[in-house]
Order: C-alpha cells, then sequence, then structure tokens
C-alpha cells in the first residue's frame, strides 16, 4: 500500500434482506473483503470494516405483499438472520447497520437534498404505468403480462423469467397490475435524475487513466459502459417503502434504492462513530475500498462516485475488488429456485467448520472469472490440503512436542544445510503473501499461506524426528524447535483466511497474541515454553455427507422440474382448423449475428426455399452464433412481421424450454429441403 494514506475504510455490499444469505454471497464479497480486513488490522493500520443490510427496493415489498406482512416485518426477519449468519462465519464487521434506521433516512434525505439545491439534479416528467384501482404507480416488476418474444404468460415487467428478456413494461402483452389485477394506464409522473451525462469526462479520466490497476473485469466493465456514453438515471420511484424524497411536492416518492444504499456505508459508520466518522469518508489520507459483486459494479465505480463528486466533500473509492459470479454443481445459484447452499443449512450440517468453507470458497474464488461450487471438491480440499497438509504438521509438530518434552518447546541446537534451507523458504512467504493480499489476490495468498504448510511437512517427514530420536536426541529437540516456530508462523499467516483455526490454533501454542510482523520470525516460541494441550485442527469428511448434500440438491432439482411442468400445464384443446392456420416450416441458418445492444437477441438469416428471410430469436444466452450456422431449425413462417431493436422479424424459431429455463432450438433427424412443411 502506498504511503500517502492513514487509515482504510472497506465496505462490502449491503445485502437485500429480503432472504437469507449463501456460499456465493460469501465467496463473491464477505470472505475477500473480511480477509483484507483482518490482514490491514494484522499490520496494525488503522481500518474499518463496514457492513450493514439494505432494506429498501421494490422486492422486499413484493415479499411483503406475498406473506400478507409489512415490509418492515420483512427486512427485521432477514436483517437478524443474515447478521447472524455473517458472525458466525467471523465476518468481522466494526458495525452491520441497516438502511431502516433514523441515522441512514436523515442522512441519504440531507444528501439528496444537497444535491438539490446545489442543482445537481434535473426534473423529468414521463409517462409510467399507474393502477387505477390501487391508486398507485406501478414498479416494473408490479406489471407482469405476456412476453412479447416467447409469449409466454406472467412475464414481468423488467424481465421475462421464461426466455430471460430484458424488457421495458411497455413492451408486455395485455399487461396487468401484480396488486389490483387490472389492467394500468399511462399516467404522467415527475422524477429526479442525477444527469450522468455531465460526470462523463472526470469518470473517464479518473478510471480510464487513473485506475488502470482496477481488476480486468471492472476497468472492463466501466469501459465499456463509459464508451457506450452514460445517460441521466432516475433517482426517484413511486413506490411508498424507502425514504420519502425530500422536496415539495413529492408526496408518494422515494429515493431510489440504489441512491440510498451506497450513502447506508456512510450513515453505518456514522452510526458507530457519531463523532468521528466524517474522518473515514471526507479526509483525502483515507484510502476507501469497496468489496462487491459484478452486477454492481456501475453503481460503485459510476453512479456513487458521481454523486459523491456532486457533493462535493466526500472521498473516491481506490479500489473497487469486485468478484465474478460462484455457480453451484455447474448451475447458476437461484435464490427462488432454491439452488444455493445457505449459511445457515451450512452451519447447521457441518457445525464448527466455518473455516472449511471459508477455505474452500477462497481456495476457488471467483476472483478472474466465473467458478464452480462441487461438494466433492470441498471434500477434497478439506482432505487433501487441510487435513493431509496443514493439520497433519501441526499435529505432528504438537503431538512430538507432548511425548518428547512434555509440552515445553525444545531448545535449539546446531543448525545443518537443510534447516537454513527450509528457514529461508518460509522466510520469503511473508512477503509473497503481502505482496498478493496488497492487489487483492487473495486466492494466490492462500495458496502461499498453504505453501508454509507443505514446506513444514516436507522438513518433518524428511526429518523423521521418530526415528533419529533413538539415535541423536539432541539432533530431535532443533528440528522440533523448528517445526514449532514453524507452526506458530502458520497460525499467524492464516489468521486472515481461517480464524478459527488460527485462534485454536494461538490458544494450543499458548501464546498471546499475533501480529503480522512476526511472520518469517524463528524466534515465536522460545525454549521453555509451555504448550496447552493438542487437539486436532482438522477433521476428515466422510463420503457420506457429502452424498446427503449432493441427495438434497438433486431433490431440489427434481422439486423444480415437477413444480416447472405443474405449471406450465398443457393448455386447452384447440380445433383442427386452428391448427391448419399455424404454418411451420423448416429452413437452414445461413447467417447468426448477436443483435448489437441486445444481449439476448440473434439475427438469423435463414434459407426457407424462397428468397431467404430475417428471424429475431431471443437465444442468445443459449446458443453462439456460430454453433447455429448450418443447422437446420424450424420456424413459424406466416407469424405476422414485427419489429425488434429496429429489425424486422419475420417468423419465430422454435425451441424446446427445460425445466432450468435452458432453450435448445427444435432441428429435423434428417436433412430436409429448406421451405419443407412441418405436419
Ligand atoms: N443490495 C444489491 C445486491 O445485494 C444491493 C447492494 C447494495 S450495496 C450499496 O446485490
Ligand atoms: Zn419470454
Amino acid at each position: 500500500m502506498e504511503k500517502k494514506f492513514k487509515r482504510t475504510t472497506v465496505t462490502s455490499a449491503l445485502p437485500y434482506a429480503n432472504g437469507p444469505v449463501h456460499i456465493g454471497h460469501l465467496a463473491g464479497v464477505y470472505v475477500p473483503a473480511d480477509i483484507y480486513v483482518r490482514y490491514l488490522r494484522l499490520k496494525k493500520e488503522d481500518v474499518l470494516f463496514i457492513g450493514g443490510s439494505d432494506e429498501h427496493g421494490v422486492p422486499i415489498t413484493i415479499r411483503a405483499k406475498k406473506e400478507g406482512i409489512t415490509p418492515q416485518d420483512v427486512v427485521d426477519r432477514y436483517h437478524t438472520l443474515i447478521k447472524d449468519s455473517f458472525q458466525e462465519f467471523g465476518i468481522s464487521f466494526d458495525v452491520y447497520g441497516r438502511t431502516s434506521s433514523p441515522t441512514h433516512h436523515k442522512l441519504a434525505s440531507d444528501f439528496f437534498r444537497t444535491l438539490y439545491d446545489k442543482g445537481e439534479f434535473i426534473e423529468k416528467t414521463s409517462e409510467q404505468y399507474y393502477d387505477e384501482e390501487a391508486k398507485t404507480f406501478l414498479a416494473d416488476r408490479y406489471i407482469t403480462g405476456e412476453c412479447p418474444h416467447c409469449h409466454a404468460e406472467g412475464a414481468y415487467g423488467d424481465q421475462c423469467e421464461k426466455c430471460g428478456t430484458s424488457l421495458s413494461p411497455t413492451e408486455l402483452i395485455n399487461p396487468k397490475s401484480a396488486i389490483s389485477g387490472a389492467q394500468p394506464v399511462m399516467r404522467e409522473t415527475k422524477h429526479w435524475y442525477l444527469p450522468l451525462d455531465k460526470h462523463e469526462s472526470w469518470l473517464r479520466e479518473w478510471i480510464l487513466e487513473n485506475h488502470k490497476e482496477w481488476r480486468h473485469n471492472v476497468y472492463g466493465q466501466c469501459k465499456s459502459w463509459l464508451d457506450m456514453g452514460l445517460q441521466p438515471r432516475a433517482v426517484s420511484r413511486d413506490l411508498d417503502w424507502g425514504i420519502p424524497v425530500p422536496v415539495e411536492g413529492a408526496e408518494g416518492k422515494v429515493l431510489y434504492v440504489w441512491f440510498d444504499a451506497p450513502i447506508g456505508y456512510i450513515s453505518n459508520t456514522k452510526e458507530l462513530l457519531p463523532d468521528s466518522w466524517e474522518t473515514w469518508w471526507k479526509d483525502p489520507e483515507t484510502r476507501l475500498v469497496h468489496f462487491i459483486g459484478k452486477d454492481n459494479i456501475v453503481f460503485h465505480c459510476i453512479v456513487f462516485p458521481a454523486m459523491l463528486k456532486a457533493e462535493g466533500s466526500y472521498i473516491l473509492p481506490d479500489n473497487v475488488p469486485s468478484n465474478e459470479f460462484l455457480n453451484l454443481e455447474g448451475d447458476k445459484i437461484s435464490t427462488s429456485r432454491n439452488w444455493a447452499v445457505w449459511l445457515h443449512e451450512y452451519l447447521h450440517d457441518f457445525p464448527g467448520k466455518q473455516d472449511v468453507l471459508r477455505y474452500v470458497l477462497t481456495a476457488n474464488a471467483p476472483e478472474t472469472k466465473d467458478n464452480d461450487f462441487t461438494w466433492k471438491d470441498f471434500q477434497a480440499r478439506n482432505n487433501n490440503e487441510l487435513v493431509a497438509v496443514y493439520g497433519n504438521f501441526v499435529n505432528r509438530a504438537l503431538q512430538l512436542t507432548q511425548k518428547y518434552y512434555d509440552g515445553e518447546v525444545p531448545t535449539v541446537g546446531e543448525l545443518t544445510d537443510y534447516d537454513r534451507q527450509t528457514l529461508a523458504e518460509f522466510k520469503d512467504v511473508k512477503q509473497k503473501v503481502e505482496d498478493l493480499l496488497d492487489v487483492f489476490k487473495l486466492r494466490d495468498a492462500q495458496k502461499e499461506a498453504m505453501n508454509l504448510a507443505r514446506i513444514g511437512n516436507k522438513y518433518i517427514a524428511d526429518s523423521e524426528p521418530w526415528k533419529v530420536i533413538k539415535t541423536d536426541p539432541e539432533r530431535v529437540k532443533t528440528v522440533i524447535n523448528i517445526s514449532l516456530q514453524l507452526t506458530a508462523n502458520l497460525a499467524v499467516a492464516f489468521e486472515p483466511f481461517l480464524p478459527f483455526s488460527s485462534e485454536k490454533l494461538r490458544r494450543m501454542l499458548n501464546m498471546t497474541s499475533f501480529e503480522w510482523e512476526q511472520l518469517g520470525r524463528t524466534d515465536l516460541l522460545p525454549a521453555g515454553h509451555k504448550l496447552a494441550k493438542p487437539e486436532l485442527l482438522f477433521e476428515k469428511i466422510e463420503d457420506e455427507a457429502i452424498e446427503a448434500q449432493i441427495q438434497k440438491l438433486l431433490d431440489t432439482k427434481k422439486a423444480n422440474e415437477e413444480s416447472h411442468y405443474r405449471a406450465n400445464p398443457i393448455r386447452e384443446n384447440i380445433a383442427f382448423e386452428d391448427f391448419e392456420k399455424l404454418d411451420i416450416r423448416v429452413g437452414t441458418v445461413l447467417e447468426c449475428t448477436k443483435v448489437p445492444k441486445a444481449d439476448k437477441l440473434l439475427c438469423f438469416k435463414i434459407a426457407d426455399g424462397l428468397e431467404n428471410r430475417t428471424i429475431v430469436s431471443g437465444i442468445a444466452k443459449h446458443y453462439k452464433p456460430e454453433e447455429l450456422v448450418g443447422k437446420q431449425v424450424c420456424f413459424i413462417a406466416n407469424l405476422a412481421p414485427r419489429k425488434l431493436k429496429g429489425i424486422e422479424s419475420q417468423g419465430m424459431i422454435l425451441s424446446a424450454l427445460n425445466a432450468d429455463g435452458t432453450l435448445s432450438v427444435i432441428t429435423t433427424d434428417r436433412e430436409v429441403k429448406p421451405g419443407s412443411e412441418v405436419c
């Protein structure tokens, strides 16, 4: 870390308090942030670790409506559950606040007002859907209807969950209010916008020129946003849950959740330090670091900095280490499909094994690309690394000390070349781990710490004290002393990663406290120092425990499939004449390209036996364009043409919709002439 900073404010994304947290949260944000903070604390740096719940936003109000309780009930329940889960996993927040607190409401409201008074917003009136029965404007999620792409019922105003297409509410066919069921009408509404376009030029320079060191994924996402050109963003919503817009005539309007949530970092600091919070947010000698997941990059790198800059008295983030996503057994983690390992369930099934999960999630951290969590890998890393390498070495060193020296650290005699070589190797580890942690390469840093255990394991195996004790007992004293110094080093090196195990080891070694500066030293345990009774640091995880977890996921998968087919029963019978109206044909894909600015759409040129036709289809998430060229596909040939992203689509390609939401295009068993009818 450069010397110009006196202290570091570390934030971790505020999870929505509308459900429990799972391993994806832990891997993406909280374990990395905690490792980093623990490392800085061990280095005796001034650091503050801020967390909390995000308690506003539409999903919370939807959940409350569904359950017939208030939004406050929802957030009260999950705030506590989430907070407890984090605590159990040793996520060492200095404060874990919540955005429904009065401190936050006031700070966020004042923040808005400051920007408003400075003329930093623009006001715009637009037309939005309004429910005349419920007398309320409708958030995108509160409008459902038929998807214009796959024609599934029940698509939301922001997305069709069947085909995955992002929508805007006006695209829905037969829109209905999810509140009253009424057909919504268009009505004018006024909102405040942050003109991000005005901030574009300084943002470009600040990120693209001055923060080239940010992770590639973060830098790249920012660059592509900036290159597309920034647009004004609405910072208010018509909703009855949130922080009221503090402006006259704004009844029924609240701050957009993404406006108030990042201010939550600041208000949670204020909650903890009512008198000195500003030092952590306004002093240029403070370094600000945001740990987030990749879906939050634009808000932390572009929107929030623009807000802070517009306000004028705040510092900007120095780094935003964002992770990619963690998948589970090959599938995207999904709350609605219950495809997750929930932290509270893990704690129930694997009591006392928090560090095992921390270890595996870091060893497999999605730092540069999406990664996969599998139970087999979890077991293998526990059994082959934590137990066989780290645990085994520590256990040997401690047990031999008990056996030969009644638990007292023996004296060191003359060193052999091999001893010197071993000591030199583990002296290097400190610098290596530091260099990696300083640039947020936590996965590699943990690997280096584990390397220290490998060095120890090899040293003790090569030195064979259990044999040498019979021929040269003096030599064994040196071997055990060195092994114990290494053990103490391991406890320090692993403290940021595996705090529970380090604490256990600290007690066994009878050390008072740890400091980073101790790493690499060989005098941590003086001769004659008495150790406590050794216990096993890690234990093997048996096949049955893993199979039970895999079975649980298979059950979930089966239940999801069943409910999918139950939710999509066979439709009402139709007359043969109705079927005859459909003209389904086979065509050969001549060209297939991505549609610019539409991440779900592919544009096809299809040989149809006549003049070739263009069809736009929402399957870009399921196929690479080149995979489909040359394939024969079935399409509806007489569907009225419609425009999608400015392209006229002349028909619809047929696909099978899998229970997991994936699409698979329908093709023919044998090659047929383009234009052949399907009958
Ligand atoms: N609650 C989104 C999320 O959990 C949001 C983060 C807020 S951070 C200020 O992904
Ligand atoms: Zn759809």
